[in-house]
């Protein structure tokens, strides 16, 4: 029996009720922004009689109702005539592009360079002429192996895809936060990714080299050595986008006004210093909250916290090229920074959060062929090869040649051509001449060639026969390796044996375990040895290497996290636990000093609602037990009333939050009120010089000064009976 449909039961209220726009009006700042294009009737809005904006269709229509599809009858069929609907859902169908086939999970931000020295005598770039001016800029983090949606902490590399909107065209430095690579030659990234992504009959695992085909290949590919000992460090588990390194990789060339050419390798410094996670933390993080580091670089950008690196150059000349030691063209060599220091030039601020996620973050195409008059390429094989890939990737990804028309990608410089047609083209070139050399005069002729201020190629003169073949000064693949090894802290030197025994343990076939111990033995003896054990093989004859590795070259501080660790807090996260009746007098001092030191505190509580603190005061939580596990912190506290204390001691999540934190080497506060907690997880008998107690407010400034390092690392061996 057909159902007589109510009013009420077929429609819903609108959202745009006036209560709906007053609440919007008052957060303006989180609501979405339309940016019509000009000419095309985004000037005026059309309004509503409620006085909202109207809902219309991409057509402009007016909607009147977009609860409902348009039915024969209450309960009949969905007419095809309904133009809104199919319209709607037709959108909705191919609101998906592919996404980018390595670097798919990514995050970006807009902010600004500003160059701090000039490099007038160095470099024509525009960029780099004026002290104190400022170019726009957009910068995308990445990790490399993981599809869109995987979590964030996955052990892998990290892109550091920088745009820079320069007077003279867009700038691309598309990099990574290691200075190296895995391989040296464009031809085999094909097969590097295949053997690291998914594998192809199963599809897993994903986001992970730890797994057969990985290992398989890097077993047979020696020049990756060096980069594995970056991969298998805590390099590969930053705490945050904006404690890590970036750095452009390739030897690229700076070129003055007459041609000149210097050698240039390009690096980002964090202003806040390096930090990395813990492994163990890492995996918890990933279930906890896979968008830890979107959400980190969200949060410190709108807190006003804005990340910031500084650009450092190494600069050589081709005497220093032909002096050293590795060939400056091959990706997987670095150049020590005690070799060639670091010149500073220039600062990197990230200060704005992108508005829509995939017109941006998304949509935006970096393109290592990208470069400007005063930058120029090397020879590089990877370089050269990239050079190819990236134009071609983004057709495939945004479906058009007009991909520089999204406002991404546009130049912010003024920009003339005779480009024109294709799909989704936005702009054409206005006139009636669209080819050159023509001789319609200089007001309607269009651009003309530019040869002083035009981009010039450095003149170069290559030599030699057309070859299939990798230059012997490239086949040095250990040496770097050992120096990287030996550069190491010795709990960092324990990070490496840990995660390339984690990952070789997910091998299933041991001759690809025992091939890579057997390529360590190229590099440090004791490492190979440690992994050995670990995974309880017999240790193998090293690997032939093609020239003997040099065990000589002297250890460099620069490419040691701890080493350089910031030795403040700020720019860090505690994260506080507290009860109801806790002591407010204490828990508003340690807010006090968290905040003094430029840092960031959560609350943690039993219930969201907050707790009732013992002077009556509510104080607001941003998480629930459950919610706020400590691997989400940098360090933690925990205040509580007896009665809160022992409930603690009961909960299990309450519990994993302490003994993660311990076992994480984090330093821990322990307030009032925490003793049952305490026992309740078995470490009264453990704690040590990283646990602090909190008994009243004068300790709270002395705790969060003790906070500068870290971690308390000298906790390890006590936790993980390995070390
Ligand atoms: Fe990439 N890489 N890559 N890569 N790469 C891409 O371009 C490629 C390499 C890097 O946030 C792709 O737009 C080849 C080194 C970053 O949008 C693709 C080779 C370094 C990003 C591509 C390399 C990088 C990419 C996929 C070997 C550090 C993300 C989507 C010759 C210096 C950029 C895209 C973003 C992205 C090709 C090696 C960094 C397919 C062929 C070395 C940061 O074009």
């Amino acid at each position: 029996m057909a159902k007589k449909p109510t009013r009420a039961a077929a429609t819903r209220a609108p959202s745009n009720s006036s209560q709906a726009g007053a609440a919007a009006a008052s957060s303006v700042t989180e609501m979405p922004v339309f940016d019509a294009p000009q000419g095309q009737g985004g000037e005026t809005r059309q309004v509503a009689g409620n006085g909202v904006e109207a809902l219309t269709t991409a057509q402009g229509v007016p909607v009147a109702d977009d609860q409902n599809s348009l039915k024969q009858g209450a309960r009949g069929p969905t007419l095809m005539e309904d133009f809104h609907f199919r319209e709607k859902i037709f959108h909705f169908d191919h609101e998906r592009i592919p996404e980018r086939v390595v670097h798919a999970r990514g995050f970006g931000a807009h902010g600004f360079f500003e160059l701090t020295e000039s490099l007038a005598d160095i470099t024509r770039a525009d960029i780099f002429q004026r002290v104190g001016e400022r170019t726009e800029a957009f910068v995308r983090f990445s990790t490399v192996a993981g599809s869109k949606g995987s979590f964030d902490l996955a052990r892998d590399v990290r892109g550091f895809a920088v745009k820079l909107y320069t007077k003279e065209g867009n700038w691309d430095i598309v990099g990574n936060n290691i200075p190296v690579f895995f391989i040296q030659d464009a031809m085999k990234f094909p097969d590097l990714i295949h053997a690291a992504k998914p594998e192809p009959d199963r599809g897993f695992p994903q986001a992970q080299t730890a797994h057969d085909n990985f290992w398989d290949f890097i077993s047979l590919t020696p020049e990756s050595m060096h980069m594995v000992m970056w991969i298998m460090s805590d390099r590969a588990i930053p705490r945050s986008f904006r404690f890590m390194d970036g750095f452009g990789v390739h030897t690229f060339r700076l070129v003055d006004a007459d041609g000149r050419s210097t050698f240039v390798k390009f690096h980002w410094k964090p202003k806040r210093g390096l930090q990395s996670v813990a492994w163990n933390e890492a995996v918890k993080i990933n279930g906890a909250d896979p968008d830890f580091h979107r959400r980190d670089l969200w949060a410190a950008i709108k807190a006003g916290d804005f990340p910031e690196w500084e650009l450092g150059l190494q600069l050589f000349d081709q005497d220093f090229a032909d002096s050293f030691d590795f060939d400056v063209l091959d990706a997987t060599k670095i150049i020590p920074e005690e070799l060639v220091p670091v010149r500073i030039v220039g600062r990197l601020v990230l200060d704005r959060r992108v508005d829509n996620f995939f017109a941006e973050t998304e949509q935006v195409a970096f393109c290592t062929q990208n470069i400007v008059p005063g930058i120029d390429f090397t020879n590089d094989p990877l370089l050269q090869g990239r050079n190819f890939s990236y134009l071609d990737t983004q057709l495939k990804r945004l479906g058009s040649p007009n991909f520089t028309h999204l406002p991404v990608n546009a130049p912010r410089c003024p920009f003339a051509h005779f480009q024109q047609d294709g799909h989704m083209a936005m702009r054409n070139p206005a006139g009636r001449a669209n080819y050159e050399p023509n001789s319609w005069g200089a007001a309607i002729g269009g651009p003309r060639e530019d040869p002083e201020r035009g981009f010039k190629s450095v003149a170069a003169s290559p030599e030699g026969d057309k070859l299939r073949i990798r230059p012997e000064s490239f086949a040095d693949h250990y040496s770097q390796a050992v120096q990287f090894y030996v550069s190491q802290t010795p709990i960092e030197q324990k990070h490496i044996g840990d995660a390339l025994v984690f990952e070789l343990s997910k091998v299933e076939r041991p001759d690809i375990r025992s091939r890579m111990v057997s390529h360590l033995l190229n590099i440090d003896g004791d490492l190979a040895g440690t992994v050995a054990r670990g995974l309880g093989l017999a240790v193998p004859k090293p690997a032939q290497a093609a020239v003997q590795p040099r065990t000589d070259l002297p250890p460099s501080d620069a490419l040691s996290i701890v080493k350089r660790g910031p030795q403040s807090f700020a720019g860090r996260k505690l994260g506080l636990l507290v009860t109801d009746g806790a002591d407010a007098a204490l828990i508003q001092a340690v807010l006090a000093a968290v905040d003094k030191a430029d840092a960031m505190v959560e609350i943690i509580a039993p219930r969201i609602g907050g707790a009732t603190l013992f002077d009556g005061n509510i104080l607001g939580a941003h998480q629930k037990i459950d919610g706020g596990p400590s691997v989400l912190y940098d360090a933690v506290a925990i205040v509580a009333s007896d009665e809160g204390g022992k409930m603690l001691g009961r909960d299990a999540a309450a519990k994993d939050f302490l003994t993660d934190a311990f076992a994480h080497c984090k330093f821990i506060g322990l307030g009032p009120g925490t003793e049952a907690l305490v026992s309740g997880t078995g470490l009264a008998g453990d704690l040590d010089d990283g646990c602090f107690a909190l008994k009243e407010a004068a300790d709270a400034t002395a705790f969060v000064a003790a906070l500068a390092p870290l971690r308390f690392w000298e906790r390890e061996p006590l936790v993980d009976l390995d070390a």
